[in-house]
């Protein structure tokens, strides 16, 4: 994989980016001009990639090239949880920082990945995500607690099971070594299946599948394509269980520090992308599946609403679990997504109401 080349050189690079960061400070200036760094965790042509490339076209932009926006891949800086600290440190500006690795650091972001809370309509829950509402506003909170500014919710797809078999009940689970991220809710979420869940980051996946340490993961359907997981793994089964849901984050002290039309600029950037985001993973993640159909050897088995209904009575437990690892903060913001899901499905539903 081109990834693992990449992360040989990661412990040089990240020192060479610190000494950097130390020497330009945050949001260093060079020439005049300001250097905004932004870390993805995921490759070129990803949805996290597409998003980055249209969020440094539009501040470049607006800024009238006063702003330079430097896009670093995955694999040019570190893992998900690397990335995370670079941004509390100061020494990158921008990073996505998805909640399945972040729940050691915001234990409530972990809802995010708990299982059939969110509607199975996606522009349902697109409305839950873009919104200014009691769900982004304590999640908010509890960003700020840990160092970060949180920017926005992005969604990245519905997440879809992989393995070398289709995945309709629980019971298919039993024994199942699950790949999974790194947040321990995970490893919860799995268990309540029977599986066996392998938390691990990102770049180790396409090996651990190709030497069966695992059988199976989960991920959208642009990143089974581009990882490319497809080439071991013939069946991929869609229980719209979950989005991948993740989060754009900032540094607080480089954020607060702009001058207030600069802040605007990044806020105004942020929601003018969040429609054309959605718009974005939903053709990427149609256009992959068509190429994972033409180039793989791969059966597509999707979940009907019984079957639906024995994995949501199964995962229900985790909920108690997730109350537990995220205190009386997470119990808020699990309410506040719960009564968010439910007022969009209404709205939908009825547009007067
Ligand atoms: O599975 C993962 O670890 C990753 N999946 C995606 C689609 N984005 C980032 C995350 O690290």
């Amino acid at each position: 994989m081109r990834i693992h080349a990449a992360a040989k050189t990661l412990s040089t690079f990240l020192s060479l980016l610190l000494l950097g960061a130390a020497l330009a400070g945050c949001g260093g200036s060079r020439a005049g001009r300001h250097e905004w760094r932004f870390a993805l965790e995921e490759i070129q042509g990803s949805v996290q990639d597409a998003y980055a490339q249209e969020f440094r076209r539009r501040i470049e932009e607006r800024s009238g090239g006063d702003v330079h926006v430097t896009i670093y891949p995955y694999g040019t800086l570190g893992t998900s949880a690397e990335l995370t600290e670079l941004v509390q440190q100061g020494a990158v500006e921008f990073a996505f920082a998805s909640p399945g690795h972040l729940g050691t650091v915001v234990p409530e972001v972990q809802v995010l990945s708990l299982h059939f809370v969110f509607s199975d309509d996606d522009t349902v829950n697109h409305e839950v995500l873009r919104g200014d509402n009691a769900l982004f506003r304590l999640l908010s909170q509890a960003y700020r607690r840990r160092g970060l500014v949180l920017l926005g919710l992005v969604d990245e797809g519905w997440m879809v099971w992989t393995g070398n078999r289709p995945l309709r009940r629980p019971a298919d689970f039993r024994g199942f070594k699950m790949r999974t991220m790194t947040s321990p809710l995970l490893v919860e979420a799995y268990r309540a299946y029977g599986a066996d869940p392998t938390p691990m980051p990102y770049a180790e996946v396409y090996s651990a599948l190709q030497l069966n340490m695992v059988d199976g993961q989960v991920n959208p359907v642009f990143a089974i394509e581009e990882m490319s997981f497809y080439e071991v793994q013939n069946t991929l089964t869609f229980a719209h269980h979950l989005p991948f849901v993740t989060t754009l984050v900032s540094n607080p002290a480089f954020l607060d520090g702009l001058p207030p039309e600069r802040q605007r600029m990044v806020r105004d950037v942020e929601s003018e992308l969040d429609d054309w985001a959605f718009d974005t993973e939903r053709r990427l993640n149609r256009e992959r599946l068509a190429t994972i159909r033409e180039k793989g050897d791969v059966q597509v088995v999707r979940l009907d609403e019984a079957q639906r209904a024995a994995f949501r009575r199964a995962s229900l437990p985790v909920r108690e679990r997730y109350r537990e690892m995220a205190g009386k903060s997470g119990g808020a913001v699990l309410d506040a997504l719960l009564a968010e899901v439910r007022r969009q499905e209404a709205l939908k539903r009825d547009p007067a109401e």
